[in-house]
């Protein structure tokens, strides 16, 4: 077999697993919600994170059957975690390559309604780049979703090329600042002035704003001090199956 075909099976027998990464409430530490991640349980591989298969997805078209089982299997996991806490929210990662057609929306329509999930507790993350070439394609897409009542969020904010102000045209409600903005937080002074200049931008536009890849306690008290609204980061949570995303969210009620 192929990578490819054994991709598409593993897709038909809804072998692919999602984990959910903690965000954290800056102002009180309180845990805000997920973004969730897909792995492939490889047979001889083992478990394949995203970056190892994602591509192989978007070069061969199996992102859309990809993303609807992802939309699916998360929708149905938020189910359980909002019963637990309402105002969970999860993120679900979402190629511009998906937003081509009405495959996205329709996937959410449907597992909402299924699963009897608010829209609100969903998010959707969408990557900057590569978007600016279809911009009105994409945006479309992301107006019909946000019309659901799915907030939408730019993911790996600044390392594209796109300004700001243009993507304060979409129908988004805030940015997720790439890690690169957020490695060497603490001692790098001038790493502390863009995330501030950064923030206090998006802030600047009314858009929230996640600082990604916190892996320490002093970029942690960096992403806090210049104002980031959320926080997400292997000093903070790693992520994890989701029995063990439900029992966080009880320790936290
Ligand atoms: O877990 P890892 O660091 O390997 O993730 C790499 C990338 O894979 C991230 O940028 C993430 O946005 C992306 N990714 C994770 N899950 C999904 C998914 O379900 N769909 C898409 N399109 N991308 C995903
Ligand atoms: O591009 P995106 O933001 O969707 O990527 C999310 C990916 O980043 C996940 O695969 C997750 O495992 C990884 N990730 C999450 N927190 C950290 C972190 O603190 N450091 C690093 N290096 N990767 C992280
Ligand atoms: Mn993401
Ligand atoms: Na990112």
């Amino acid at each position: 077999l192929t990578r490819e075909n054994e991709l598409l099976r593993a897709i038909e027998r809804d072998e692919l697993v999602v984990e959910y990464q903690p965000l954290t409430r800056l102002s009180d530490g309180s845990l805000y919600g997920y973004e969730a991640l897909v792995r492939w349980p490889h047979p001889t591989l083992g478990l394949l994170p995203p970056a190892e298969f994602i591509p192989l997805a978007e070069e061969t078209g199996l992102i859309v059957p990809l993303g609807i089982s992802v939309l699916r299997t998360t929708i149905r996991d938020i189910a359980g975690l909002a019963s637990i806490n309402p105002d969970v929210r999860v993120s679900v990662n979402v190629s511009v390559l998906q937003l081509g057609d009405r495959s996205v929306e329709n996937a959410i329509r449907s597992s909402l309604d299924r699963y009897r999930v608010a829209p609100a507790n969903l998010v959707v993350e969408v990557t900057e780049t590569g978007f600016m070439q279809d911009l009105d394609i994409a945006a479309n897409a992301l107006r019909r979703i946000a019309d659901l009542g799915v907030d939408v969020m730019i993911d790996d904010f600044g390392i594209g090329y796109s300004s700001i102000a243009r993507l304060s045209e979409l129908p988004i409600v805030g940015v997720k600042i790439d890690r690169r903005f957020t490695k060497n937080l603490g001692a790098d002074t001038q790493a502390n002035g863009v995330l501030a200049a950064i923030t206090r931008l998006a802030h600047a536009f009314e858009l929230l704003v996640v600082a990604e890849g916190i892996e320490s306690s002093e970029a942690l008290a960096v992403a806090d001090k210049v104002g980031c609204d959320y926080a997400q980061g292997f000093h903070l949570a790693r992520p994890m199956r989701v029995d063990a995303a439900r029992a966080a969210l009880l320790t936290f009620v």
